[in-house]
């Protein structure tokens, strides 16, 4: 059976899935990475590299992964936990465990309430009158990560390892600088983001993608 198939972007949240995988173990053996570029719609890398990426994904996001049957996921909830399904090296807890469940539900806030809210601040057209409605949002989620979350100063999201839900957070939190929200006012939410973009195996993955970008 042929390998499944990741689409994603090197500072999306596609990365995360990237991240995710290269920690895993399976990327090249389960699972092939290729870049899309989510503003042309086109793949950008691989096989179907110069074809229109909506015909493999109709909704023309990332993170998508193509597995070997052909089903097309995405939703970076279900895609992440497919990487923590295939693993080699753990990034996610076992299907049934409490921990797992757990996992799911992290990813879901992250998703739904963390990324469906800061995601509006890179519309280039937002007026300042809702920029500062979501910016006032986005900063009663982070309040919540950084009191409630990462109370007990914990260097993962869930559990005591690296799971695709800190790939994911990581990814969420690295576009602060660019939508211009000040991660300063939440000092464990900014040590959290710094601790995991010093491992070793993110800085990893960062120069994989690097590496493997069109214009590398
Ligand atoms: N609801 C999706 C959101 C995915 C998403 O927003 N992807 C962005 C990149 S971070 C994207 O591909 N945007 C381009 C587009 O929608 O055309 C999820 O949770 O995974």
């Amino acid at each position: 059976m042929s390998n499944a198939t990741l689409y994603y972007t090197t500072t999306s949240c596609g990365a995360s899935n990237f991240i995710a995988a290269h920690r895993a173990g399976i990327l090249g053996s389960k699972l092939e990475a290729y870049q899309a570029d989510i503003g042309s719609h086109k793949v950008l890398t691989g096989p179907k590299a110069g074809s229109d990426f909506y015909a493999i994904n109709p909704k023309g996001n990332v993170p998508t992964i193509v597995l070997a049957d052909g089903t097309v996921l995405n939703e970076n909830a279900a895609t992440l936990q497919w990487i923590a399904d295939n693993a080699v090296t753990s990034v996610g807890a076992a299907n049934g465990t409490s921990e797992r469940y757990l996992l799911q539900s992290k990813l879901s806030w992250i998703s739904s309430e963390l990324h469906g809210t800061v995601g509006g601040l890179f519309n280039p057209t937002i007026s300042a009158e809702v920029r500062e409605f979501v910016v006032a949002k986005s900063y009663q989620k982070l309040q919540f990560l950084n009191d409630v979350e990462l109370a007990d100063e914990r260097k993962f999201f869930v559990g005591s390892g690296f799971t695709v839900a800190d790939s994911y957070l990581y990814i969420v939190l690295s576009w602060s600088p660019y939508i211009k929200l000040d991660l300063s006012k939440f000092p464990k939410v900014e040590a959290y983001f710094k601790s995991i973009s010093e491992l070793d195996f993110v800085k990893e993955a960062h120069a994989a993608m690097a590496k493997a970008s069109p214009s590398a």
